[in-house]
């Protein structure tokens, strides 16, 4: 009602023209509570459409209060985006450990079977700027802050378990190498040019991580369906103050998946937003995406059992070494309110954890127990920023921390010291046995020295196992993103410097990309100009001796370890046109609903369309508005009218970038011509035993024919049918 009456007002203000005649009418305006617009010191504002101005057509006056508050907010908007993870997507959860952790932790969040915990995640892309595409090749960040009943602690992981350096003074020399180059501010979002390249040929301890990030794990399919790592080891303490060494993990329900590089770049021209659309769309639409916690614990006896150094964050613990025992979920079921408030103004800090959780000697994460904080400081503009809504903790906070920037607790009282008598001895500090935080009292000796453990310098041996680890088709894609990305690379003796480093990997992998490149396989590695590396240069004498065997292999690094897995929320495109099969199509539907996935219809235009039987459907997009990079399968409708596909190119390009990029590619009757058109086959509805498992055609949809789209949907990808495309190896 109030609504209607306020356009009534602003109708007649227009057609009158005459402010007396105005203000009568406004006389009898009712606003509802909270509705009204104002100042920001909550001044009401009778006219937000005109400046003030001398004369209706005379100039502005400085005197407009609102004016120039408005603009003035404006101007100030923007605040320096991250230096590193700026493009971010984020959601509000719970998490809810299984059993009580009390064996290995003294948290209390971690303490009694099914406790729950709200969380915030933030997800995001490394390099690119805000406004960059979801699907750069990039590691992708992972960080969760647990809101805990004894404060806020924060897991800031990514989804690949090493990192590029050893050591956090290797990180601003890291990042200006990534980043677009500084004279021309190219290339955005990417890695592939000189400046990266040149810095990581000369760093062979980033080789590992090389691999991961030149595998599809650095293309997820979506952010429900990636892993994620703490990196590093950390320290869990009990009550008895006992210690044992941990590596968290994060392992998605829906299983582990990837696009292909070709599809990448093409969702980034489609949708740069694939990956912020369909976390947000999923969580809308209840489908919350979920994932175990996963520990790998190692006792504090055990630390220098393994060949490889807990401390070096370029190394994993092999599953098969210490299994990843599963003891919590985390589920995310609500999206932000605010995309500025929440997801822009989170501030992680890998130094803020709560009594049980400690750190380890990692020197990399040392150097980010500093970084954290400062970073907020310019970013959020002061010493405030844990009051900021999304950054406060659930628990109650009380220090002797004063004033500031945009200072929002009102402290009372005149004490803000400590020791005090006239506060009566307030905040309290909190003896251990009452939950306060104390550290554990790792031994520490040594000389102060700039060096480097002995035990960091085995730089391949889980770059090898990594790659050999893989599957023929992931394998292949390594290979053929380091073609590419090393074929950006103008400098010939960057491109000979990293081929050297991969033939220290693999001698197949090592040829395979400098034939790619039109280069010989250095005869020799060039030791490396810098002093990461011990002076001899010599690779082998550090190789750590239970990977040393060069066959090692470590089953989940693979990503064929998440096949077959769940379809749900997967999306098939079902290809329509005017009196399409109505009962196949609903069967395909049902069949996939069935199993939580969305069969969306796309016909040639929007706008009603009927099918055969009569029923009227409203398709979800044109072909304009619609390409199968956006899909997980796709299904051509059969109908007598099915044949008009044909002659639409973006239809048939539809289809034969589904089948390229490995996806399932069903029809049905009239159809199937769609997909012979795309040069999928021929003769197929007369072939028993069409090209493969994810070429699926009938003559019309039957049980069976669902049940295989569904298996194929499963199976995420048939990438045997990149042949053509297929390297020896
Ligand atoms: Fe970060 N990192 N980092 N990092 N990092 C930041 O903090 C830094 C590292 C990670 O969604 C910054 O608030 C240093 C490893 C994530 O808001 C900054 C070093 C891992 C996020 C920073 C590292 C990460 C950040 C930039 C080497 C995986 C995004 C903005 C010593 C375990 C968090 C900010 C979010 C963000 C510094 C290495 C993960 C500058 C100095 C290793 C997920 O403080």
């Amino acid at each position: 009602m109030a609504k209607e009456r306020s356009s009534e007002r602003s109708g007649s203000a227009q057609r009158s023209g005459a402010g007396a005649k105005r203000d009568q009418l406004e006389e009898h305006v009712e606003i509802p509570d909270g509705t009204s617009l104002t100042t920001d010191h909550g001044a009401p504002i009778n006219d937000d459409q005109n400046s003030l101005k001398a004369g209706a057509r005379g100039p502005s006056l400085l005197e407009d209060f609102h004016l120039r508050e408005k603009i003035t907010h404006f101007d100030h908007e923007r605040i320096p985006e991250r230096v590193v993870h700026a493009r971010g997507s984020a959601a509000h959860g719970v998490f809810e450990v299984y059993e009580s952790l009390s064996q290995y932790t003294r948290a209390d969040f971690l303490g009694a079977a099914g406790k729950q915990t709200p969380v915030f995640v933030r997800f995001s892309t490394v390099a690119g700027s805000r406004g960059s595409s979801d699907l750069a090749r990039d590691v992708r960040g992972f960080a969760v802050k647990f809101y805990t009943d004894e404060g806020n602690f924060d897991l800031v992981g990514n989804n690949i378990p090493v990192f590029f350096i050893q050591d956090a003074v290797k990180f601003p020399d890291l990042v200006h190498a990534v980043k677009p180059e500084p004279h021309n501010e190219m290339p955005q979002a990417a890695s592939a040019h000189d400046t990266f390249w040149d810095f990581i040929s000369l760093m062979p301890e980033s080789m590992h991580m090389i691999m991961w990030v030149m595998s599809d794990r650095a293309l997820p399919r979506s952010y429900r369906m990636m892993e994620g790592f703490g990196v590093h080891t950390f320290r869990l303490v009990n009550a008895r103050g006992k210690s044992q060494f941990v590596k968290f993990h994060w392992k998605p329900l829906l299983g582990v998946h990837a696009v292909a590089w070709d599809e990448a770049q093409k969702i980034s021209g489609k949708d740069p937003d694939f990956h912020r659309r369909d976390l947000w769309e999923a969580i809308e639409a209840g489908a919350f995406p979920e994932w175990e916690l996963g520990l790998q614990i190692v006792e504090e006896k055990d630390e220098f059992k393994f060949g490889f150094d807990l401390l070096d964050p370029t190394k994993i613990i092999p599953e098969e070494l210490v299994p990843v025992e599963r003891v919590g979920k985390l589920t995310l079921n609500r999206n932000p309110d605010n995309f500025f408030a929440e997801t822009e103004q989170v501030a992680f800090h890998v130094g803020n954890v709560v009594p049980g959780i400690d750190f380890s000697n990692d020197p990399l994460m040392q150097g980010r127990l500093f970084s954290y904080t400062d970073t907020q400081l310019l970013r959020l503009g002061g010493p405030n920023f844990h009051e900021i809504p999304i950054n406060r903790p659930v628990a109650p906070m009380h220090n002797n921390q004063r004033d500031g920037h945009m200072r929002q607790e009102i402290n009372r009282g005149r004490v803000s010291y400590n020791p005090n008598s006239l506060g009566g001895g307030c905040p309290m500090q909190v003896p251990q046995a009452a939950g306060g935080y104390v550290t554990f009292p790792a031994a520490t000796e040594g000389a102060k020295v700039r060096a480097r453990g002995e035990s960091f310098f085995d730089h391949y041996s889980q770059a090898r196992m990594f790659f050999m680890s893989q599957a023929e088709h992931e394998r292949q894609h390594i290979i053929k993103a380091l073609r590419f990305e090393l074929g950006k690379v103008e400098t010939v003796e960057i491109r000979e410097r990293m081929v050297g480093h991969l033939a220290q990997i693999d001698a197949t992998l090592a040829q395979l990309v400098a034939k790619g490149l039109g280069i010989a396989v250095p005869k020799r590695a060039t030791p490396p100009p810098n002093m990461s590396v011990p002076a001899d240069g010599n690779a082998k004498a550090h190789q750590h001796r239970d990977i040393a065997d060069r066959e090692a292999v470590s089953v989940p690094l693979s990503m064929m370890d998440s096949v077959p897995g769940p379809i749900a929320t997967r999306k098939v495109a079902i290809m329509v046109t005017k009196e399409f099969d109505g009962a196949g199509v609903a069967a395909v539907v049902r069949a996939l609903e069935a199993e939580g996935a969305q069969g969306l219809l796309v016909a040639p235009e929007l706008g009603d369309i009927s099918a055969d039987n009569g029923d009227v459907y409203v398709p979800e997009f044109s072909i304009l508005t619609a390409s199968s990079v956006l899909f997980d399968a796709v299904y051509v409708a059969d109908g007598e009218k099915a044949v008009e596909w044909l002659a639409e190119a973006d239809a048939v390009e539809f289809v034969k970038d589904a089948y390229k990029h490995c996806k399932a590619v069903a029809a049905t009757g009239r159809g199937v011509e769609l997909l012979e058109e795309a040069e999928i086959g021929t003769g197929m509805l007369d072939d028993p035993e069409p090209a493969d498992e994810a070429t699926i055609v009938g003559a019309k949809v039957t049980r069976g024919f669902t049940q295989k789209l569904v298996a194929a949907v499963a199976n995420h990808r048939l990438w045997s049918r990149e042949p053509e495309l297929h390297l020896p190896l």
